[in-house]
């Protein structure tokens, strides 16, 4: 995160040296003022860009798509991750999918209980630049030695693993039809999932935003289908303020979630994690469910077939891009 006693105005340019436009409907556009790019590549996958974007530091852009940035990704990560930690309550195995940058990996090893974390991420370029040029991400997380690094597709690790975990990570690109996570929002990827977690273990999955403007059908959609897979099933807002408008994470698990009382969850976190989280307290913990009450019936009120694996792309269609010249 940055720091907040500095000025935003201290970092902000005069006048950035290009902009990257992500089209969130047809008629709204996010333009991310770029001053310098760092690294850009096409790798075997997706377009790739880490860029410094003023006061929010240094960023990852997929596809068009911001991913992280310096200035917010702890909004994201802690989430993603210590939710379903507090909720298994003493987690020591991790599986991580996706997360190349390594954000969701270092803060899993603050787990003073954690001795296993496997991270798979597809795109092995993209974890070697933000170890390269985004450092402060995973913080030598990769390089830990409880941290396994496979660079593989999710669906071939999990379909030839035979271990289970406490804690599953889906730190995934969105659904975009004809991208690499898509196949990753299925019943039938859910239901392999499913056979991997640990029977008090719970899995956080990256869901798109919460806004039913921007896309209506693709967080009820995401909701249904972990609903066909697992019994509970739980959305969670979060807000970082690059990516636009709040991001839902989904949370799903075998056993009802009961979670502590806030002060309990300080609690926990002061004596099971290593360093200060951000982010979240007891307090900002709860209320990540705190949830609009337009978004439950959405998602409660869809009645669809969640999605399979022959339909793919009906979860969220690729926005076309704007230029990203000035
Ligand atoms: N709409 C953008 C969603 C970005 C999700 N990926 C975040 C990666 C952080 N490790």
């Amino acid at each position: 995160m940055t720091d907040p006693s500095k000025s935003t105005q201290d970092s902000v340019s005069s006048s950035p040296l290009m902009w990257v436009c992500e089209k969130h409907t047809p008629n709204d556009v996010y333009h991310h003022g770029v001053d310098s790019v760092v690294y850009a590549q096409r790798t075997s996958y997706q377009d790739m860009i880490i860029a410094d974007v003023g006061p929010y530091g240094r960023a990852l852009f997929l596809d068009g798509a911001l991913q992280t940035s310096e200035g917010d990704e702890a909004h994201y990560h802690e989430p993603i991750v210590h939710v379903p930690a507090v909720v298994h309550g003493s987690p020591s195995s991790v599986l991580i999918l996706g997360g190349g940058d390594g954000g969701s990996a270092r803060e899993a090893l603050r787990w003073k209980s954690v001795d296993s974390v496997v991270n798979v991420d597809l795109d092995g370029d993209v974890v070697e630049a933000c170890r390269k040029y985004m450092p402060s991400l995973s913080q030598g997380a990769f390089d830990d030695s409880r941290c396994t690094l496979v660079i593989d597709d999710a669906l071939n690790y999990i379909s030839n693993c035979d271990a289970t975990f406490d804690i599953i990570v889906c730190d995934l690109t969105d659904p975009v039809d004809g991208g690499p996570s898509s196949p990753l929002f299925t019943h039938e990827f859910f239901t392999k999932l499913r056979s991997k977690l640990s029977p008090r273990g719970a899995l956080t999955l990256q869901s798109g935003t919460v806004s039913l403007v921007e896309n209506p059908i693709t967080l009820p959609r995401i909701y249904r289908t972990l609903s066909e897979v697992f019994p509970h099933v739980h959305i969670m807002q979060i807000f970082a303020p690059k990516y636009g408008s709040p991001l839902a994470l989904s949370l799903a698990s075998l056993e009802p979630v009961t979670l502590p009382p806030s002060t309990d969850v300080d609690r926990v976190f002061a004596s099971q994690l290593s360093g200060q989280n951000r982010v979240l307290d007891g307090r900002a913990l709860h209320g990540l469910f705190a949830i609009p009450k337009y978004l439950s019936m959405a998602i409660k009120g869809d009645q669809t077939n969640g999605t399979t694996s022959n339909q793919t792309g009906s979860l969220m269609q690729a926005m076309p891009q704007v230029s990203t010249d000035t």
